[in-house]
């Protein structure tokens, strides 16, 4: 009996070791965080980032890289996201595994929340220090009171180096100069040590003698007065007094070393500077879009006007991060995450040039596993089926202007 026991514990010790180092093994690198799983009509109809571009894609502890581009906000915001009115410009890392050591839009810096008009678009640029080694997924992204996170296009950035090396030099404005890695860490770590230490003494003071049912019986046979003695009051006065003098004493010694402190800075920007994109002479018309079920494609029909005086193509229609390219008009230059470039993911049934004054009606199919990688496809769960997106078309300079597409999107079955 006892020999089945214990081959029944080892073996369900072994099976225990397998699924844990299984489940070790199984942890496939996660290309988004968070974005997926969010409703796509959202992702679709709320903020564009585009033009991104990431300075670099490994950097050493210490060293820093930026992250610059252009967002849009999009004018047919949706009514359950409150307003950008109140909005932080926030990067989507695991942890400080980056500092931020500055951001802005529209060349502002921002530390602080931003009010953010529908319709316009910024253009914003994050610094970030490297400081914890690995390969992290960076991502964009806006944060909106009352709205939640709004995630843009992560890449992937490999840091070097040691974690121990890292630094964050600060010359505040009374000359001296700071790491605000550890800087007054000695000091917190000290006063709570003392004010610790001195609640400890106070409790082992008390509980040295014995301390419930011996006295539960004095206070209930009416002797309470005989647990209290004058050497204990006078203890008590001595850990009262002595705690009023050690924070007056010790106020007064911190207002010493520091005389000159601010209070915490905070409230919202307003008057943030749009971008002023260059004006739009191409028209679109979103006549009809549809995606079918399952599918990993989009379909429009769109008619195209050429209001300019040069002949244009479309090269690119971008939602929700991920980029359709028609790679006989553009290539992407940028280094933009694999995973949600489809290098050649847009087909238009006639790309040839539309000349200035034409009209042409066109069939375009976005197609890309990056519809169905990101759960686009998913928009058939969502309560609204309307897409949003860019549309960039180029002109024979290789000028770009772009536009913005709005409407139904229908789903189809087999
Ligand atoms: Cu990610």
């Amino acid at each position: 009996m006892k020999i089945i026991k214990d081959r029944v514990a080892k073996l369900s010790f072994v099976a225990l070791l397998i699924t844990m180092t299984a489940a070790m093994f199984y942890a496939p690198t996660a290309s988004a965080h968070g974005e997926k799983s969010q409703a796509a009509f959202m992702r679709m109809r709320t903020i564009h980032w585009f033009d991104l571009n990431w300075s670099a894609d490994e950097v050493a502890v210490n060293d820093t890289m930026t992250i610059s581009g252009k967002f849009h906000v999009f004018a047919g915001w949706p009514e359950t996201v409150d307003k950008p009115e109140v909005s932080f410009l926030n990067i989507g890392i695991p942890g400080p595994v980056f500092i931020r050591a500055g951001s802005w839009i529209g060349g502002q810096l921002v530390p602080r929340s931003v009010s953010l008009e529908l319709g316009e678009t910024y253009e914003f640029k994050v610094l970030l220090k490297a400081r914890r080694p690995g390969d992290w997924h960076v991502h964009t992204m806006m944060n909106v009171q009352g709205g939640g996170p709004i995630i843009g296009p992560g890449k992937w950035v490999t840091i070097t180096g040691k974690m121990s090396d890292f630094v964050n030099p600060v010359t505040t404005l009374t000359g001296q100069t700071i790491d605000l890695e550890d800087y007054a860490l000695d000091n917190v770590y000290f006063w709570h040590a003392v004010w610790f230490a001195i609640a400890l003494a106070w409790v082992i003071f008390w509980i040295k003698r014995p301390i419930f049912v011996p006295r539960h019986i004095a206070v209930s046979t009416g002797k309470a007065d005989s647990l209290i003695s004058a050497g204990d009051k006078k203890v008590g006065m001595i850990f009262g007094v002595g705690t009023l003098v050690i924070v007056a004493a010790s106020m007064g010694a911190t207002n010493e070393k520091y005389p000159v402190t601010t209070p915490l800075q905070a409230g919202l920007l307003r008057g943030m500077k749009p971008y002023q994109m260059p004006e739009a002479t191409v028209s679109v018309k979103v006549d009809d879009a549809t995606y079918r079920v399952p599918g990993r494609a989009m379909q429009m029909t769109l008619t195209i006007t050429n209001n300019g005086d040069s002949a244009v193509r479309l090269g690119e229609f971008n939602t929700a991060g991920v980029r359709f390219l028609d790679s006989s008009v553009h290539e992407d230059e940028t280094g933009y995450p694999d995973d949600l470039l489809a290098e050649d993911g847009l087909s238009v049934s006639d790309n040839s040039p539309i000349a200035p004054g034409e009209t042409r009606t066109v069939e375009v199919t976005a197609s890309d596993a990056a519809w169905e990688v990101y759960r686009l496809a998913d928009l058939i769960y969502d309560p609204d089926s309307r897409f949003a997106g860019l549309m960039f078309f180029w002109d024979e300079n290789g000028n770009r202007q772009m536009t913005m597409v709005d409407a139904p999107l229908i789903p189809t079955f087999i």
